[in-house]
């Protein structure tokens, strides 16, 4: 697959874009089902990292909380709520740039091991990691390392610059290496081109395999942060985006990630159509407002979806 026939995929006429892609998501997964995971923000703020669009970067000034690690308990409890409500697997995200060996860690593998004996899956974010802390992680049972490659190659650098995009590509190596399934996509929204889109997409069809399950998010846009004003996605690009992926990489899970609480059930369902199938459960994203459970309940029993 190259950038020109993603680029015709992309721009096909709305209903036949989505339509292929609908043909594709039947060939390879049950339409009727989606996989919830829920997001705990175990460590929230203070990040030293600069990517522009995020809250809990300290170059920038949202008004967010700020809170150190959580306890295995607290988030134990948490997963517990979530699994009454459906969720599969739960997301624990820290806002570290990377991990360090110290107690905090100690303690994510503890949080790892109590939500593994609920029989739930566990994903993690938690900035760049070693080959010895990725095997650690593995081997508490670790299923899912989330690290998003956000946007193209050539865009990075306008996002982030304290860190490069070949830093996010070698991290999911180490992920993978260690032998947990990779979680990692990016944003739409942030003021990039519909190439920047392309060249994401094709990264990550890229890559040998492609990761497992890959979130879009559609930029929320954080107050204090560059990106406070830009209002430039829409619910086209964002169906366009998740069809295209479907289309170019038909095995992934494709997750209807960030910016879901403002879009219509309308909106979801085309997402659904398109070959979206998981989603974040919960009434918090990480430092932001997911749909409320019960408007999830309500979308899912109109649509006929079961939760995995
Ligand atoms: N520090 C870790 C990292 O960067 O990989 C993990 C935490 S980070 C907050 C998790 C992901 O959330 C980012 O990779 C990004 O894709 C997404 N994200 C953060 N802020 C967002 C926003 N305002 N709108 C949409 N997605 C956002
Ligand atoms: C992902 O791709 N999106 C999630 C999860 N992986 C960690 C995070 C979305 C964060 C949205 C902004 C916030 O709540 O701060
Ligand atoms: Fe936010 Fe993660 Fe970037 Fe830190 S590394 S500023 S937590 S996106």
């Amino acid at each position: 697959m190259n950038l020109k026939e993603i680029e015709e995929i992309y721009n096909l006429p709305f209903l036949e874009l989505v339509h292929k892609a609908q043909i594709v998501h039947l060939e390879n997964f049950n339409q009727n089902e989606v996989q919830a995971s829920t997001l705990i923000n175990i460590k929230s703020g203070g990040c030293v990292e600069d990517c522009s669009y995020c809250s809990q970067s300290v170059k920038n000034n949202s008004k967010i909380k700020i809170h150190k690690l959580m306890s295995t308990e607290e988030v134990y409890n948490l997963a517990v709520e979530a699994q009454k409500n459906g969720a599969s697997r739960v997301c624990l995200g820290a806002a570290w740039r990377e991990i360090r060996d110290n107690s905090d860690f100690d303690t994510i593998l503890d949080m790892v091991r109590s939500i593994k004996s609920l029989k739930m899956e566990v994903c993690s974010t938690l900035g760049f990691v070693t080959e010895e802390q990725a095997m650690r992680l593995s081997g508490a049972g670790l299923d899912y390392y989330n690290h998003n490659i956000e946007t193209s190659k050539e865009n990075y650098s306008n996002i982030v610059t304290t860190h490069t995009f070949q830093d996010r590509l070698d991290t999911l190596e180490i992920a993978r290496k260690a032998g947990m399934k990779l979680c990692s996509g990016g944003i739409i929204g942030m003021g990039e081109s519909v190439e920047d889109r392309l060249s994401m997409i094709l990264s990550l069809a890229s890559m040998n395999p492609p990761p497992n399950s890959i979130p879009v998010n559609a930029l929320i846009p954080m107050q204090g942060t560059p990106m406070e004003e830009e209002t430039s996605t829409t619910v086209w690009d964002l169906v366009r985006t998740i069809a295209t992926m479907r289309i170019v990489i038909p095995k992934s899970s494709v997750r209807l990630s960030a910016g879901r609480e403002r879009l219509s059930k309308e909106g979801q369902a085309l997402c659904f159509m398109a070959g979206a199938n998981s989603v974040f459960l919960g009434e918090k994203l990480l430092t932001t407002l997911n749909q409320t459970i019960a408007e999830d309940k309500d979308m899912f029993e109109i649509l006929g979806l079961r939760m995995k």
